[in-house]
């Protein structure tokens, strides 16, 4: 399915031929220009930067590389290929042919699902908008910009929807998304993770790993959903959002192959004195990332959850690969829950338990990365490990908000956990020293001493290609 090019907003859902929604998304275009000039990435407008561009939405056949000046990417909209007589996969209209137009009914729903979405895209990039300053290699610079205007053509995703399928209100809310900034005091992004700022490319790595992880499973349960071009448009989504987790996945492995080498070189766990990041600092950026990660997918038990299932809005991932009844009305699913003064776990309906199910998918998906960076040190015979914190620890969201537990699971009271929380999270100390680390390196091939340079580049290229032409 080929993408239309010659528009000014490259589609492939025929916006060549539907006058109404054109002019809106035309009229849209400008505020998303203004608000990627005034918070997109910080003085990296006039650069040139070697960015994929999506030319297909076939599996497998869609990048183009080439230099494109960010103000130039070609923001458009892209959905898969429709599935040929997809049914309902889940829930009361299980087997029934799936939406083209939203349901009366279902309206309100969807749109707080979509607008959800929509509202932490922009977010990211707000988040990350100083790093380019600051970035290791000219590589780890293009791989942030790449990571940014994809983020900004997902919003571009969720826009697309608001504008065609929710009328006025859906116009607002497009223009809504671009009036709430993270961090903003009066108008801040709907999602806790989304209005901390991204200071260090430690913490960009971390973000990468853990929150567009996140990211991943929701947009797999919306690409179930029964209103098809939600589910179409998050397909393609996906796809991007493979090289953002990437970027997390290699940079976390890249930092501590360095902190190893250190270690090892100079026989000390103490690698600041040498630039590196110390094993315990990486573990309190995990620790952090991971918890305020969890917060994303809601409560353990939720109604929202249940009534999005059974009305087909957002399914389980994978929902079409599990062997069940789709309906969940007779199962039940183990959740954490707080009881006798100590984390346990509870039996409750699995129809209730939907955040929950969601976030053990992507715990599980946590760990393998962990097992990967735990790899590098077991290679440099290490015997220090890195880990995934309980999963009560630093909770704000769910059963275990108004509770405290160490790393290990093991129950604090206020004041215990006031005098030790800083053992488990980035200090203000941790974040200075980071901070200290963070000197741009700008010449082609050189890394800063603190993180391995990639085993390979982009696109086949070499390490030391100019990714990025800043002069
Ligand atoms: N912060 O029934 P509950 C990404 C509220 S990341 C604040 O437990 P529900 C990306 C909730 O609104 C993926 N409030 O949860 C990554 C509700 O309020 P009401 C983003 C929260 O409704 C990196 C109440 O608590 N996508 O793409 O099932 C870079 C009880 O709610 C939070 C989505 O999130 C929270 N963390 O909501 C770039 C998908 N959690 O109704 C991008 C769309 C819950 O009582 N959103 N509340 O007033 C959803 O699917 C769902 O709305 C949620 C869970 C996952 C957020
Ligand atoms: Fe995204
Ligand atoms: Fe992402």
């Amino acid at each position: 399915m080929r993408i239309d090019y010659g528009e000014r907003i490259p589609n492939n859902v025929g916006l060549g031929d539907d006058r109404r929604l054109r002019r809106a998304l035309e009229s849209w275009q400008p505020r998303f220009l203004g608000w990627w000039q005034d918070l997109g990435p910080e003085g990296f407008q006039d650069v040139d930067v070697y960015l994929r561009t999506a030319v297909s939405v076939e599996p497998g056949g869609w990048a183009h590389f080439g230099h494109v000046k960010m103000l130039d990417y070609r923001w458009g909209i892209f959905l898969t290929v429709p599935e040929k007589d997809r049914q309902i996969g889940f829930g009361e209209d299980k087997g029934l042919p799936v939406w083209t137009q939203v349901p009366g009914e279902h309206r309100a729903d969807l749109r707080r699902l979509i607008v959800t979405q929509g509202d932490t895209e922009p977010a990211s990039v707000e988040q990350q908008r100083l790093l380019g300053r600051t970035a290791p290699s000219l590589y780890d610079l293009r791989n942030l910009f790449q990571v940014n205007v994809e983020e900004g053509r997902h919003l571009w995703a969720m826009v697309y929807l608001l504008q065609a399928y929710f009328g006025r209100d859906g116009r607002d809310e497009a223009d809504m998304i671009l009036e709430r900034h993270a961090g903003d005091p009066d108008r801040p992004r709907i999602l806790g993770a989304f209005n901390e700022l991204t200071p260090d490319w430690l913490a960009f790595y971390m973000f990468t790993y853990f929150t567009d992880r996140d990211g991943k499973y929701q947009l797999a349960s919306l690409a179930e959903s029964a209103f098809d071009p939600l589910a179409r448009t998050c397909r393609f989504m996906l796809t991007e959002e493979a090289h953002h987790m990437f970027v997390g996945e290699s940079g976390v492995k890249r930092v501590v192959q360095r902190t190893a080498e250190l270690m090892r070189d100079q026989d000390t766990v103490d690698v600041r004195p040498f630039g590196g990041i110390d094993l315990g600092t990486i573990q309190r950026y995990i620790n952090f990332h991971y918890s305020v990660s969890l917060d994303l997918f809601g409560g353990e038990r939720s109604t929202n959850a249940a009534a999005y299932y059974n009305a087909g809005l957002k399914g389980r991932y994978n929902e079409t690969k599990i062997n069940d009844d789709h309906l969940l009305s007779e199962t039940f699913q183990l959740v954490p829950e707080w009881r006798d003064g100590a984390p346990t776990m509870a039996d409750v309906p699995a129809i209730n338990a939907l955040n929950e199910c969601l976030r053990q998918d992507f715990v599980r998906d946590c760990a393998r990365g962990l097992a990967r960076w735990n790899t590098v040190l077991e290679e440099h015979a290490i015997i220090t490990r890195l880990s995934l914190p309980h999963i009560a620890f630093n909770r704000r969201i769910g059963n275990f908000a108004d509770y405290h537990v160490t790393p290990e699971g093991v129950p604090l009271d206020e004041e215990q956990w006031a005098e030790q929380c800083h053992e488990w999270l980035p200090s203000d100390k941790d974040k200075a020293f980071v901070s200290s680390l963070m000197q741009p390196v700008t010449e082609r091939g050189k890394i800063a001493g603190w993180i391995a340079p990639p085993p390979r580049g982009i696109d086949g290229l070499p390490f030391d290609y100019e990714y990025v032409r800043l002069f």
